[in-house]
């Protein structure tokens, strides 16, 4: 049995290898060698790193960034270019020496030599922001093919809307066998087969290999039967054979269906005796293995050295786009929706937002409504959607529970991309994932429902989402104890606190219909990460008298104040507000003032000033409710405050007699003032 390092399993990928290498070196296998050396360099520079990857799959992009792919190096952010994603981010190097070859500013000779190191754009995984042409971060496997799903639905969303002139580009993906073995790609590839993405094309590294060694250890799947039960249209290709290929990838451009290409290719292909191992898949290949895959490559240049005769096509490749970019920039420049494409691709909030919120919370304040916060944030939608046609709805199957969808928003289907709502189907991973493609994709601002307890789901794209600065919305309701019978399974209880402590997270609890509508102006307006809108499934009495402003802005404010020096403090989130509110209204009447203050967000809190943060919280002492794991509320409360909470599960009953159950009641509460020393 193979394992890492041992070769004794790859007589048979060492022989076809020989075969391979030797033929005389085409052009096309010469330009494929300077990413393999490259490769190499880079990872024996840094002593770490994947070479394996980039040296099987080095033929296979070579002919798709050469021959296949639309970009233009000289603007990496053309709106019109094809997307790349490098799903099995490891192989960051591929990538790298791609966007170096085809002469992209800023990723230079240097930036190789600096693989991995502090602040090098050339970083372990590829790291979106780091260079423009980086789509996206992967790493964490199958994200990359999960989050191309959302930018080919955003591909035909907007050309649906613009127009073939303006918009119409493919999305590639290279992914590994890890990818495909992750859950994630079921949700995807399903979800890609079922809305006809026919400009999807997935290129398999099919190597056989993962970390642990071959893949007969774990798997004996046939991914492209899996994909083609899915609708996909499929091929098996040999990885290290040009015209195939070439072949393929035509085949791939005319398919009415996502493509999946499997590639069967040679892990560190040229390596002498690690090809075709788990050897060469994460570690440097070490000194004598690496010249002896120049060698065997035929590659006789120094380190980081590139010969002229294989800079110059490459550069030509990097600049094939450019014709058709200049011809996309004068048909742009004369297209009727100009002024709306841009400000869509800019990001930019439409005219008239601002003015349908403050009519729309005016309405609130004179009615003062009774409602769950999903009802209301379900309201807020209803004056979003109309004025922002770049919001893009959907829930993974909870739509009449998150009240996702408004009047007007038809369903997304293979044959209708004019429409608005996207049933992702019972999968939430694979919905925050292709969120996270639609918002990367650009022109578009997504948001999906499901429950709060269920982004125990998707919590590794909406980290994904933090981490590149993305603006994707989550409504996420039932968001406690309060969704009653449903009992423990759907309650989130430890949620709150850990997205609070993922960093770039905005968190949002809202206590009433007021709070909720400044909750999604604040969700749109945060361009730099994701939003959690974390809404009530019961209702909640109207707690504000006017909507002047954005109270929510600051993460907390004193809704009430003591009638006098206050006796202590009450700060609660969400749906415990309003208890916090009857429970000052009965100490009122026994001469007791309590203010009571509405945390709606941590985050915003924290990132107040000193001054405004005390003035807030006051030295009275302080209690505070939430229906959940108060972990984190010592921020707020220091060491020996009182915190009326949950320490455990919840439990299946009426959400009345689980608040009773679990002590989070106006008794409760008035009992820790008097107890605080009142
Ligand atoms: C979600 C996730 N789990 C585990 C890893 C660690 N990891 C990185 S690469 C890899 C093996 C991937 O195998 P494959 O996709 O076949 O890549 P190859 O070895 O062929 O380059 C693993 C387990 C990861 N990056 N992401
Ligand atoms: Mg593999």
């Amino acid at each position: 049995m193979a394992s890492i390092g041992d070769n004794s399993g790859n007589q048979t990928a060492l022989e076809r290898q020989a075969a391979i290498l030797a033929e005389p070196v085409t052009a096309e296998r010469g330009m494929a060698n300077a990413i393999r050396a490259l490769t190499i360099d880079a990872v024996e520079a840094a002593k770490c790193g994947h070479p394996g990857m980039p040296m099987g799959m080095a033929d296979v992009a070579t002919v798709l960034w050469t021959k296949f792919l639309k970009y233009d190096a000289a603007d990496a952010k053309w709106p019109d270019r094809d997307r790349f994603v490098l799903s099995a981010g490891h192989g960051s190097m591929l990538l790298y020496a791609l966007l170096h070859l085809t002469g992209h500013e800023g990723m230079e000779i240097n930036d190789l030599k600096q693989f991995r190191q502090l602040h090098s754009v050339a970083a372990g995984h590829p790291e979106y922001r780091e260079h423009p042409a980086i789509e996206m971060t992967t790493g964490p496997l199958g994200q990359g093919f999960a989050t191309a799903v959302g930018m080919a639905m955003a591909e035909r969303l907007l050309a649906a809307k613009f127009g073939k002139s303006l918009v119409d580009h493919r999305t590639w993906v290279i992914a590994g066998d890890g990818c495909l073995m992750e859950g994630i790609s079921h949700e995807a590839g399903a979800l890609a087969g079922h809305l006809k993405l026919n400009k999807l094309i997935v290129l398999f590294d099919d190597n056989s290999i993962s970390i642990d060694g071959g893949t007969e250890l774990s798997t004996s799947e046939d991914p492209l039967k899996r994909f083609s039960g899915y609708g996909w249209a499929v091929r098996r290709i040999d990885g290290h054979d040009f015209s195939q290929i070439q072949a393929a990838l035509q085949f791939a451009q005319k398919s009415a269906k996502p493509v999946m290409i499997a590639c069967k290719t040679i892990i560190g292909f040229g390596a002498p005796s690690k090809a075709g191992t788990a050897g060469s898949h994460g570690a440097a290949l070490g000194g004598a293995e690496a010249e002896g895959a120049k060698r065997a490559l035929g590659w006789d240049h120094l380190p980081f050295t590139v010969p002229e005769n294989i800079y110059a096509p490459w550069r030509e490749a990097g600049t094939r786009g450019a014709t058709a970019r200049r011809a996309w920039l004068k048909r742009a420049q004369k297209h009727p929706q100009k002024a709306e494409f841009e400000r869509v691709m800019a990001g930019k909030l439409p005219d008239g937002l601002a003015e349908a919120m403050s009519n729309y919370k005016a309405g609130l304040i004179a009615s003062m409504p009774k409602l769950a916060t999903r009802q209301a944030s379900q309201k807020a939608l209803e004056v979003l959607v109309p004025v922002m046609p770049e919001l893009v709805g959907g829930s993974a199957d909870l739509t009449g529970s998150n009240l996702t969808q408004v009047k007007g928003m038809a369903a997304v289907a293979p044959d209708n991309f004019t429409a608005r709502y996207i049933y992702y189907g019972v999968r939430e991973h694979g919905m925050a994932a292709a969120m996270n493609g639609i918002a990367l994709h650009g022109g578009l601002i997504p948001y999906g429902g499901t429950f709060f307890v269920f982004t125990d789901y998707m919590r590794p794209s909406i980290r994904l989402a933090a981490l590149m600065g993305i603006r994707v919305i989550h409504v996420l309701t039932h968001d406690s104890i309060g969704l009653g019978e449903d009992g423990p399974t759907h309650q989130p209880i430890e949620h709150l606190a850990s997205f609070r402590a993922m960093p770039n997270v905005l968190v949002l609890r809202p206590a009433d219909a007021i709070e909720t509508a400044e909750a999604w102006e604040l969700a749109i307006r945060n361009t730099s990460g994701p939003t959690l809108l974390v809404l009530s499934r019961q209702a909640v009495p109207a707690l504000r008298d006017s909507a002047n402003g954005n109270k929510s802005a600051r993460g907390a404010y004193v809704l009430a104040e003591a009638d006098g020096k206050r006796a202590a403090t009450l700060i609660a989130t969400g749906t415990e507000v309003a208890l916090a509110m009857a429970a000052r209204a009965t100490l009122a009447k026994e001469g007791i003032q309590v203010a009571v203050v509405s945390a709606p967000s941590f985050e915003l809190f924290g990132k107040q000033d000193k001054s405004y943060r005390e003035s807030i919280l006051g030295t009275a002492p302080r209690i505070g409710i939430e229906a959940a794991s108060g972990f984190g509320w010592e921020r707020w409360l220091g060491e020996d405050q009182k915190f009326i909470g949950m320490k455990t599960f919840g439990a299946s009953a009426p959400a009345e007699d689980l608040y009773e159950y679990f002590g989070i009641t106006e008794a409760a509460i008035v009992a820790a003032v008097k107890q605080a020393g009142v």
